[in-house]
């Protein structure tokens, strides 16, 4: 690991209200999919998913998000992200996260623009870990 790299992935990278689904648990397919919007931080190679949107939301950027309980943690060192197939979703903008320990992740949002900076965050902090 370069320093720079160090030093750019400990910064808070992004975080926002996203609707999210899990898919898969460790390789299994889960039965049904419960969409909920949560509120979803990028930060140290990680994303992380809070239970509660509302709650979390409150918080900010600031400290208080890392009191509330996160539901999801994905670990983006050796994950992959692509837009979702049509046949995963019937929702627009979907981004589908399969994470290297084998669960997969939908991550949606209505507006375009927002999915898209999102795609380009995840996608550049996968990148720069795949350097270490
Ligand atoms: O893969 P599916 O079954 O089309 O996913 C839909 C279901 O999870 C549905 O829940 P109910 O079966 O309780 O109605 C959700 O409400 C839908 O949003 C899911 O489909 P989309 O295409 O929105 O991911």
């Amino acid at each position: 690991t370069n320093h720079f790299t160090q030093e750019k992935i400990k910064t808070l990278d992004k975080a926002g209200v996203l609707h999210r689904t899990k898919t898969v648990d460790k390789g299994k397919r889960l039965r049904k999919k419960h969409w909920s919007a949560s509120w979803t931080v990028l930060e140290g190679g990680v994303l992380t998913f809070f239970k509660d949107s509302k709650a979390s939301a409150a918080g900010g950027l600031r400290q208080p998000y890392k009191l509330s309980t996160p539901e999801y943690t994905v670990e983006l060192k050796g994950a992959s992200l692509a837009w979702a197939p049509k046949d995963k979703s019937s929702k627009k903008h979907v981004l589908e996260l399969r994470s290297r320990d084998g669960s997969e992740y939908l991550i949606q949002h209505d507006s375009e623009a927002i999915i898209s900076t999102w795609h380009k965050a995840i996608a550049q902090a996968i990148q720069e870990l795949s350097a270490d």
